[in-house]
This record gives structure tokens, sequence and C-alpha cells, in this order.
């Protein structure tokens, strides 16, 4: 052989050995997957975004240094809402456990991942965890949050009565202790209405896999004791809710907040006055909901604090039935108050699905025929969770409690139940169609403020439909949403902080920002692209799925707030309990 020839040949074969060696490949971010990994034995894809084609992948092994999984790229049938054409990377039908990474021969590589039998382990704590980073009024020591200890802000043990709140018992000026609860979140403030969702959200978990939470250890100053990590989390939020009931009436006070959005600073030295504002019937009857809820997942281990939630529950119907149009109008109220109140409004305009709620929590926990005669007229069409949307947070506690629910007649179960498929339904088939494989982002209009709690409620009723039908199509669909969260997205963001390679750095988060040594607290979940853009930060797109940006300045695309933790929490911690079948 001509030493040409020969020289050739080896140019040739060095060339393919290292096209195909991970070592030599540099990471191409239009490898899109979720950064945190899979179980062994479920669906695993990867997006790649490009306009030339590709046709081969393989899996490298990190730690073993080889290839160990190669395959064929297919090419999505639509393009993603920016017009891009994306490519499907299947290696489903590798299951070993590893750290690994995809590479594409003369294009790069991915992100790494895990396969591990229990991947979202640290995962599903951490989206709890970030509950107690929320805390107010209390120090959060080194012992339970590391590099993120700080001081305690916000007793709240001097707050205003607001002139919108002023009764003849408690009139304006006054002041009373209010303690303990989260903060909301980039804010430091307390709104009753997302403390609701937030809660009735966690409870609900609980709820459904109640020997899974009898184990998970969350590392905070309650695990010691004999009840649920995740309960006693929730408990600072509910002790707080609890002051926020007037026991003169019933009625429960909207928020509690500063008059305006305080700077970004460390919560102690937040000091501006805080207020109780007006009381509303949607915080009346959402902190109905939560305490009667409260009341029957507590009583096992707390009776006698239960009698207090359904005796709180029971009186703030009451007074919601008795004032079933005090709306928060906060504009309004300024016209006629002062100081001005401007931060968060939370101001729902409809509440006949606050009142079914109430009523499907207070008749699970009482029997009584009352609640169950508001219910009967209701409306059953589906509707997606929200702060503003709670009808269907009754209508799962319903289903998840039908067997005690003798009193309801099953064809009206049952329509709840075809309801509850029938819109799983739509969300698993527009998923198998959507370039990223997952049912968000099917929709551009699901693109709004909190996107990513969308996919973490639509993740939620994928689940409910598996629970109710063992289709495993649903939890497959549930787990890409998840994938979408952790980054198989269009901004190739894992948007929960700390999880993943590339991840929020700069969160609108005072906890976060006012301490720019640290990196951002982790575990939590960012709301996501938002095309409205009304912080008016600069975006990098105004394509709906890419409009993100991972700027502090960025409240309308990048902010945490404890009702998006809340079904992110769930979707994890939920798909981790029936992979463990701690159910
Ligand atoms: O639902 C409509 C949708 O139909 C429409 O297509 C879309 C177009 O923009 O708007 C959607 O409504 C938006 C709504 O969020 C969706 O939930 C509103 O425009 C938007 O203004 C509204 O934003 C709320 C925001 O406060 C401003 O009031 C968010 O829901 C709410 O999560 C957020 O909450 C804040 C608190 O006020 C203060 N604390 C932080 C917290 C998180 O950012
Ligand atoms: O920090 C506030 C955030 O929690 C809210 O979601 C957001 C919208 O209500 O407002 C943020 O506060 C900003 C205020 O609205 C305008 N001035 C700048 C504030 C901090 O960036």
């Amino acid at each position: 052989m001509k030493p040409i020839l020969i020289f050739t040949l080896c140019l040739i074969f060095t060339s393919f050995v290292t096209e195909k060696n991970g070592n030599n490949l540099e990471l191409n971010e239009s490898i899109r997957l979720n950064q945190v990994g899979f179980y062994p034995d479920q669906i695993k894809a990867a997006v790649i975004l490009s306009e030339t084609p590709i046709d081969r992948f393989f899996i490298w092994d990190k730690k073993k240094g080889k290839i160990v999984f190669e395959g064929l790229v297919s090419k999505s049938e639509t393009k993603t809402l920016s017009g891009k054409t994306a490519w499907k990377v299947d290696f489903s039908g590798f299951s070993e456990q590893g750290v690994f990474e995809i590479g594409i021969p003369d294009f790069g590589k991915s992100h790494p991942f895990k396969i591990d039998d229990l991947v979202y382990s640290e995962l599903g704590k951490a989206s709890l965890k970030a509950f107690y980073f929320q805390r107010a009024s209390v120090d959060i020591p080194e012992e339970y949050a590391g590099i993120w200890a700080r001081k305690g802000g916000h007793p709240d043990n001097l707050v205003n009565i607001h002139p919108s709140a002023a009764s003849q018992s408690r009139p304006e000026g006054m002041t009373l202790s209010s303690a303990k609860g989260w903060y909301d979140a980039g804010d430091y403030n307390k709104y009753i209405v997302n403390s609701g969702i937030t809660v009735g959200t966690l409870l609900s978990l609980y709820e459904n896999y109640p020997r899974y939470f009898a184990e998970l250890n969350l590392t905070i100053p309650e695990s010691q004791n004999s009840i649920p990590d995740i309960l006693d989390e929730v408990l600072w939020n509910l002790d707080w809710m609890l002051t926020m009931q007037d026991p003169a009436d019933g009625g429960v006070y909207h928020k509690l907040t500063t008059t305006k959005f305080e700077g970004m600073v460390e919560p102690h030295l937040a000091v501006n006055q805080r207020y109780f504002v007006q009381k509303s019937t949607a915080a009346t009857l959402d902190f109905a909901a939560v305490m009667a809820q409260a009341y029957r997942i507590y009583k096992p281990f707390t009776p006698e604090n239960a009698e207090v939630y359904l005796k709180a529950a029971k009186k703030a119907w009451k007074w919601a039935s008795e004032n079933p149009e005090l709306y928060y109008r906060q504009n309004e109220m300024n016209e006629t108050f002062d100081p001005d109140v401007v931060t968060g409004a939370y101001g729902d305009q409809n509440l006949s699905d606050e009142w079914i709620w109430a009523a499907s929590e207070l008749y699970i926990s009482t029997h009584n025929i009352e609640y169950w005669n508001i219910l009967e007229a209701a409306n059953q069409d589906y509707q997606l969770p929200s702060w503003a949307q709670v009808k269907w947070m009754g209508f799962y506690s319903l289903l998840r409690n039908e067997n005690s629910l003798t009193q309801i007649p099953q064809e009206w179960l049952s329509m709840l139940k075809i309801n509850l498929i029938s819109a799983a339904n739509s969300y698993h088939q527009a998923g198998q169609v959507q370039p990223y494989l997952s049912p968000m982002g099917a929709n551009p209009k699901d693109f709004i403020w909190g996107s990513n709690a969308v996919a973490s409620n639509q993740g939620i009723l994928l689940l409910e439909a598996f629970k109710l039908s063992g289709k495993a199509e649903y939890l497959q669909s549930a787990k890409g949403n998840l994938d979408y969260i952790l980054g198989r997205n269009a901004t190739g963001f894992s948007y929960v902080t700390g999880f993943g390679n590339k991840t929020p750095m700069y969160p609108h988060h005072r906890l976060a920002t006012s301490r720019p040594e640290l990196p951002p607290l982790p575990g939590f979940m960012v709301g996501g692209p938002n095309p409205s853009q009304q912080d008016k930060c600069d975006y990098p797109s105004d394509v709906p799925d890419e409009s993100f940006t991972d700027l502090a300045c960025s409240y309308a695309s990048n902010e945490i707030a404890i009702n998006w933790s809340a079904p992110f929490a769930y979707l994890v911690n939920a798909i981790q309990a029936i992979e463990t079948s701690g159910k």
C-alpha cells in the first residue's frame, strides 16, 4: 500500500474515533434534555435543534469513558414555536445506571445526566426544603440550612390594622401579632389566597402518598417529632393563617403586607411597617378549604389542633355566606383608604370556584349535606388549578376521598372522572406531536406569568388520571412535563435552582439577591417563559416559550413563588412515590 493511502486511512480512522469519543466533543446547548436524569426503565428522550440533518447519536458513560449505547435520530414532524427544526433522540432501550452524556459526531455533546433508581430523591426533598428557607419570623441556622443559614426576619408581632381592615373590636392602627408563615415569593409579604392553594396542594400531595411521606426526612428543626416532615413544614404556614382570621366574626384578612415592596435587602433589614389589609371573600373561602382539609389530615397526629382547624373553617364559611361579594379590588381600596397599598393583589373577581373548593373540603371532612347541596349544582368542566382557579382542588379531593362519600350519586362522580380523563387525554395527545415531547409547550396560551406552574399542574392532572385509570401513558406524559421543567424545552434551562448544569443564577428572590456572594437557594422552580414581559427587563426572545431571562430584575419570568414550588414539589415527589411504590 502506498504511504499516502495508509496516511489517509489513518486520518479517517482517527477522526471517526475522535468524533465518537465523548471526551473530544464540546458541549452543544442545542441538545435539550432533562439535566437531572431518568429512571432506568422509563421512556428517555432528548431533543436536538438543528437546521442540518442529524443521523446518529451515542451515549457516553462518563465514568467508564466509553460508548455504551448507539441509536438513530428521527426528525420531528412539527417545528418549534420559533420555527426551528427539532430532532428526537430516544434512548429508552438503554437502562444502565450511571452518569452519561449524549454525543452527536460533528455536533457536540449534551449536559450530563443520571440514570438511577432514586434519580429524583434529592430533588424531591429540595423542592420541599425550599419552603423551610421561606419561613418568616425565625432564624434559619446552619444545622438545617448549611451555607444558606440566615438571621430571622419579620417577627410580625406588631402588625397594624390597616383602615381597610378596621372593625369595631379591631380599630384602625390597633397592633396584633401574626407571626410565622412563608414569604410568598421573591417578596416578603404573606397573602392568604396564594397561601391557600399552596397549602391545599401540599396537603393533597400528602393525602395521596402518605406512606412515602412517613419516611421522608427534610432535615428541619421538627424532623425528630412524630409528625411527617411535610406536615411539620405546612404547619409553619397554617399557624400563621389561623392568625389571619378575625375571631369576632370569622372573616379572613386578604393579606399581611408592607404598603410597598421592600428593597432587595435581607429579611432582618426589611423592617417597614406591616398591615392586616381588608377581609375578602376569596381569602375567607380559601382559608375555609385549607382548614377543613387540615382537620382531617392532622387529626391522627394532633387531634386538639385538628378541632381548632375545623371550627375555624366553619366560622369562615359562615362569614363568606354572609359576605359573598367582598372582592379584593386594590385600586378602589386605595381611593378610599390611606396609606395606599401597592403590593401583590391576588385580586380574583370570580369566586364560583372558591365556593366549590371550600364546600368540597368541608363536605369531605364533615359529611354535612349543606355543603353537598352547593356541589350538586356545580359546573363540572375541567379547569387547570392556579391561585385564581381552585375548583379542581376541590374535585380532586372529592375523588381522592370518594369511598367515604356515600351520599354522592355515582353518576355525579362518574361525570367528574370523565371530565378529568378527557382533559388528561387532550394534554397527553398534544404532547405526542409537540417537538419538545411534552404536553407543556403545545399551546402558546400556556405561557403566562408562572408558566412553569402551568406545566406542573398539568403534570398533577396527568398523575390523577394515571391513578384513576392505571394507564401508563398518563404517567409518561407527567414525566414528560418534568423533563420539560428540567431542561427539555425552548430555552435549555433547567428551571430549578441548583439542579442541572444550566439553571437560573439570578432569580428574582430577595433572600438570594440580598446575598450575592452565595449561590441561589436551591430547590426553587422559577416562574418560566412569559411573553408579556411585564417587568420590561432584557429578554433574548419574544416567542412565548423562549421568553425567559435569567436576570434578577425579571419578576415576570424569573421570580420564585410558593404557589409554583408546591405543584412542582407535588410532581416530582409523586413521581418518586409511585416509582418507589411508597403510595
Ligand atoms: O390568565 C391570563 C391569560 O388568559 C392571558 O392570556 C395572559 C396574557 O398576559 O394573562 C393571564 O393573566 C396573567 C396572570 O398573572 C396569569 O396567572 C396576568 O396578565 C398577570 O398580570 C398575572 O400576574 C400575576 C402577578 O402577580 C401580577 O399581579 C401572577 O399570576 C401572580 O402569580 C403574581 O404574584 C406575585 C404577587 O403579586 C406578589 N408576590 C410575588 C408573586 C409572584 O410573582
Ligand atoms: O418584587 C416584586 C415581585 O415580588 C412582584 O411579583 C412584582 C410584581 O408585582 O413586583 C416586584 O417588585 C417590583 C415592583 O413591582 C416595581 N419596582 C421594582 C420592584 C422590585 O423589582
